[in-house]
C-alpha cells in the first residue's frame, strides 16, 4: 500500500515536470509542429506546379504538418478549403488565390479565428487590408513592361499583336494586360489586334492562337502571352498554320519555365519574362513571423528578369524549374 502510494506520487511528479519542461518553453514549439494549410489554384501550369512543389518541399523540411487544397481553378473551392481550414483550427493559411476579388467575408472568419493568412503569388482587393499578414509576389505591371519594351526593340517598333490574356479576374491577367499596353503605348505602329483568355493553359492558348490565325491570318506578326504554357500552345498553332515561331510570328511571354528554355533555344519563343514561382523558404519564413505576431511588410516583390534567345542556352541547364 504504501509503496504504491510513494510510486503514483511518483509518477505524479515525473508528469508534473515533464509538462513543466515542456508546456511555455522553447521546447513546447519544438513538440508540436506547426498546422498550415495551403489554398492552392490547381495545376493550369508549369509554373503553378514548380510553386507547389516548392511550398511541400519547404513544409517538409521545416517539419509543418501540411494541409494542401487543389481548387481546380475555382474560387468557391479555395474558399471552402480556407473555411475547413479555419474549422480544423490550423495554426495559419497560405492563399494563392486565384481572382482579386470576393475574398473579404471568409478572411474576415479566418482573423476573428486569429489565424494569420500569408498570400502568395497573386494579390487581392480588400478595403481592409488587416485580414492577410503579407503578400508575396511579383510585379506583373513591371512584368508586362519588360515584355512590350523588349518586344518594340525586336519588331523596330512596329507589331500586330495578338495577346494571350491569363485567367480573367486574376491579378497577373490584370496587371500584365495594363503593363503591356503602357509599355506599347509610346510606340503608334504597335498595336494589340486581339486580345483573348486562353487561362493560363496550354490546351487555351492553342484553340485561341488556331482561332485568330484563321480569323487574322498573315496580319499577326507577333504574339504576347501573359504565361509560358499559353505561348507554347500558340508555338504549336502557329506551326500547325505553316509558319515559322520566332522568326514569322515573334513569340514573348512570362514565367521562365523550362519548357520556355527548351523553345527558346530551338528557336520557337523569342523571349520569357521570368516570374519566381519557388516561394516556400519566403512563405514559410512569413508564416512563422505571423505566427508569433511580428509586423510584416503588406508586400515583398519578387525580382524578375527578361531571358532571350541570345541567353537561353548558356542557362538552362542551371534553371530550377
Ligand atoms: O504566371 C501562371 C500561373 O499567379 C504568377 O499563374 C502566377 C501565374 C503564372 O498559372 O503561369
Amino acid at each position: 500500500m504504501k509503496k504504491s502510494f510513494i510510486t503514483s506520487l511518483r509518477s505524479v511528479g515525473m508528469a508534473a515536470l515533464s509538462y513543466a519542461l515542456v508546456a511555455g518553453s522553447p521546447l513546447a514549439a519544438m513538440a508540436k509542429p506547426l498546422t498550415v494549410g495551403f489554398a492552392q489554384v490547381g495545376a493550369e501550369s508549369a509554373w503553378r506546379t514548380a510553386e507547389t512543389e516548392s511550398i511541400k518541399a519547404e513544409g517538409t523540411k521545416r517539419k509543418v504538418n501540411l494541409k494542401f487544397s487543389d481548387a481546380q481553378g475555382k474560387q468557391e473551392n479555395q474558399i471552402k478549403a480556407v473555411k475547413s481550414f479555419i474549422a480544423q483550427g490550423v495554426d495559419a493559411i497560405i492563399i494563392a488565390p486565384v481572382v482579386e476579388t470576393g475574398w473579404e467575408p471568409v478572411l474576415r472568419e479566418a482573423k476573428r479565428a486569429k489565424i494569420p493568412v500569408v498570400l502568395v503569388d497573386r494579390g487581392i482587393k480588400v478595403s481592409d487590408d488587416s485580414l492577410y499578414s503579407t503578400l508575396i509576389a511579383s510585379d506583373f505591371v513591371s512584368e508586362g513592361k519588360m515584355a512590350a519594351e523588349w518586344l518594340a526593340k525586336k519588331v523596330n517598333e512596329k507589331a500586330s499583336i495578338v495577346e494571350l490574356q491569363g485567367t480573367p479576374g486574376a491579378a497577373p491577367a490584370i496587371d500584365r494586360k495594363k503593363g503591356f499596353e503602357a509599355g506599347i503605348s509610346k510606340y503608334p505602329a504597335m498595336k494589340i489586334i486581339a486580345s483573348q483568355s486562353g487561362d493560363f493553359r496550354r490546351s487555351g492558348g492553342k484553340e485561341v492562337m488556331e482561332a485568330l490565325l484563321k480569323k487574322y491570318g498573315n496580319e499577326v506578326t507577333a504574339v504576347y502571352a501573359h504565361n509560358d504554357d499559353m505561348a507554347l500552345g500558340a508555338i504549336q498553332a502557329i506551326e500547325e498554320a505553316g509558319k515559322k515561331p520566332g522568326t514569322d510570328v515573334v513569340v514573348v511571354s512570362v514565367d521562365g519555365v523550362k519548357g520556355a528554355f527548351e523553345a527558346m533555344v530551338s528557336g520557337k519563343l523569342n523571349c520569357t519574362v521570368e516570374c519566381n514561382p519557388l516561394l516556400g523558404p519566403m512563405a514559410f519564413d512569413a508564416v512563422e513571423q505571423a505566427i508569433k505576431g511580428e509586423k510584416l511588410p503588406k508586400k515583398t516583390v519578387v525580382q524578375d528578369k527578361a531571358y532571350d534567345q541570345s541567353t537561353a542556352k548558356d542557362v538552362i541547364a542551371s534553371r530550377q524549374y
